[in-house]
């Protein structure tokens, strides 16, 4: 089955689903494999590799590698340009960062990767990233214009502006490692206008926090920075429940 529609169908079928982010430039290989399988043993139904900074060719390449010798779940790259494709995910987000300040982030880094990802047959799923404050990292890189936190009728003019030009799915970031998630008003704002599954990302730690953007009409919930610790699995776990309800 191709990812698009296994994310389709647990969408469709209102199962909201979880991701696990691994960023190849933060672990050894082996450690990403070690984290990929406890994810898939916990329930969580993708993992997701990228980072904003410092992935490159071949740590992209040895880290997907790696996590796909030790996991059945589908492996989609979560890209921050066109620098480093790997051959061996699943599929690719074929993703613009539609309030950047820079165009090179809205269309320019697609269309230097568009002809290696053809060449490449990599399955793409077309998703409209949106960073909201604070941005953390991502926010900064990417030269964000963000979404203030108390302005969710901008969050849903975005999500509907993805889904008019046909996008998959769209992902409301608050940046990795932000002190709080995406506020839950934004989450439920956009979720009463749009169509297409709601991904949100960035500084959710504890169950009660991914049970409440659950609550309030996230499809997708994304965790990255809690696997990075020792000991994760106990906090992973807790998550991922909440998130299945
Ligand atoms: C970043 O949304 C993801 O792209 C995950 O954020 O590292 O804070 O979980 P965290």
């Amino acid at each position: 089955m191709k990812v698009k529609e296994y994310i389709l169908e647990r969408f469709k079928a209102k199962r909201p689903m979880h991701m696990t982010l691994i960023d190849p430039a933060k672990q050894e290989v082996e450690k990403a494999a070690d984290i990929a399988l406890a994810a898939e043993r916990l329930g969580s139904d993708a993992i997701m590799v990228g980072g904003s900074t410092d992935v490159t060719q071949e740590n992209l390449d040895a880290t997907v590698k790696a996590i796909k010798r030790s996991v059945r779940l589908p492996v989609i790259y979560f890209p921050s340009g066109a620098h480093a494709i790997s051959p061996y995910t699943d599929a690719i987000y074929f993703m613009s960062m539609l309030n950047s300040r820079n165009i090179r982030m809205v269309i320019g880094e697609q269309v230097m990767g568009a002809p290696i990802v053809a060449k490449l047959g990599l399955e793409t799923i077309a998703m409209g990233y949106v960073i909201v404050e604070p941005g953390m990292k991502v926010g900064e890189v990417g030269e964000a214009e963000v979404v203030r936190r108390s302005d969710p009728k901008m969050a849903v003019a975005y999500a509907l502006a993805a889904q008019f030009m046909g996008m998959d799915l769209i992902y409301f970031e608050a940046g990795s490692g932000a002190p709080d998630p995406v506020p839950l008003e934004m989450v439920a704002a956009v979720k009463g206008k749009v169509r297409i599954p709601v991904i949100v990302g960035g500084g959710i730690r504890s169950a009660e926090q991914a049970e409440a953007l659950r609550k309030a009409g996230a499809d997708v919930i994304v965790t990255g920075t809690l696997v990075e610790g020792q000991g994760f699995a106990q906090s992973l776990e807790g998550v991922i429940r909440a998130v299945k309800g």
